[in-house]
């Protein structure tokens, strides 16, 4: 190994496969090779929430996350439907992180999402990282019935693109010089920077691939998209030099409640809150972890959608989470309007 080559970056990017589907078929093995549908209750096609994932077989009838838990009746309704155990998966969460660290150890992480784990593997280099990435998935299997897909990369951005790249159960390795032509075929969508909008805003000036991207003039990028569009062609090509395990981003815990029929009484709809705001704190208990920042969210019958957040100088006690989180809403429930949907959530401090 030469110099050069010794001190490349190595990423590795680790994503659990239908995280909370397969958490149910774990603790519930005859399960497995029906489809799991977990989210709101279907109420036979009436129920009015949505999916919060779903496992591989129902995916073959086009469900997936965030879709109305009523389609996706519709489509499968021998389907089996179970609710949002969150306490579990957080737990289940937990031991899977712990057991990524102890594989790891040594290496600087940064956790994603409730199944999803960022490590920065230069130390062991790209081969040794494969096997080792290889071997936590047989462990992940024995110790929870669990599988994951993981990308190893030379930076944050490929990597998880990469871990997206074989699922489930994959593993996708990406050298610097296969960068370009991994990300040439992929949809522009596969960037962390592309949301609905945006894709449809390429989609407008001829560019659906990523590597149409890569070979569009940067200057007329930034000319349609502005700064954006420079941080968009630097995607394209592969490019993140951000450090993993440095400044800590924050990370939230959040959940929401879509009503049964839109409704305007405030006594029921801070009764609902209430018990979210219970519903989070207890969460974050689980995780160990404080906040200063707390966000309420509110849907109208119309779908238009408003937060607001308050951050406290200081670490925020339960009692003043429940007292501010009203005082936040009552403040959307002054016009009368009717209501589809409240959330709450934190943002996590370190
Ligand atoms: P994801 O990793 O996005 O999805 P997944 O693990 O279910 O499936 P995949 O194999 O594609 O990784 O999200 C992790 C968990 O977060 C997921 O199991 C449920 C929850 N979630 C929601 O509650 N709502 C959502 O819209 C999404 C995307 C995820
Ligand atoms: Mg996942």
């Amino acid at each position: 190994m030469n110099e050069e080559k010794s001190r490349e970056k190595v990423i590795l990017h680790l994503d659990l496969d239908a995280f909370f589907a397969a958490c149910e078929e774990a603790r519930r093995p005859e399960l497995r090779g029906r489809p799991v549908i977990v989210g709101a209750d279907p109420k036979e096609g009436k129920g009015r929430g949505v999916v919060s994932t779903c496992n591989y077989e129902a995916r073959k009838f086009g469900i997936h996350s965030a879709m109305p838990i009523s389609w996706a009746w519709k489509r499968a309704p021998w389907a089996v439907f179970l609710p949002v155990d969150m306490h579990y998966y957080m737990e289940t969460s937990a031991r899977v992180m712990g057991l990524a660290r102890e594989k790891f150890s040594g290496s600087k992480f940064e956790p994603a999402s409730i199944d999803e784990i960022t490590f920065d593997v230069s130390s062991l280099g790209f081969e040794k990282s494969g096997e080792f990435a290889r071997e936590f998935k047989q462990e992940l299997k024995k110790k929870e019935g669990l599988t994951c897909s993981i990308g190893l990369a030379p930076n944050p951005l490929v990597a998880k693109i990469a871990s997206d790249f074989q699922k489930p159960d994959g593993l996708t390795p990406v050298k610097s010089h296969e960068v370009k032509m991994f990300l040439f075929p992929l949809p522009v969508r596969k960037l962390p920077g592309v949301g609905p909008k945006m894709e449809e805003a390429l989609k407008s000036i001829g560019v659906e691939t990523i590597g149409q991207l890569q070979s569009f003039p940067k200057e007329k990028l930034s000319r349609v998209f502005g700064k954006y569009g420079e941080h968009l062609y630097a995607e394209a090509h592969g490019k993140d030099d951000r450090e993993i395990g440095g400044e800590w981003k924050a990370k939230s815990i959040s959940r929401q409640a879509t009503f049964e029929e839109d409704i305007s009484s405030k006594e029921r709809i801070l009764a609902a809150l209430d018990e979210l705001v219970n519903d989070v704190l207890e969460d974050v208990k689980v995780s160990k972890t404080k906040f200063k920042t707390i966000i309420v969210k509110i849907r109208y019958e119309d779908f238009s959608t408003y937060t607001k957040q308050k951050k406290f100088r200081s670490h925020v006690l339960e009692k003043d989470a429940k007292i501010w989180a009203r005082e936040l809403m009552k403040g959307f429930l002054k016009v009368g309007r009717n209501v589809r949907l409240i959330g709450f959530g934190v943002r996590l401090e370190k």
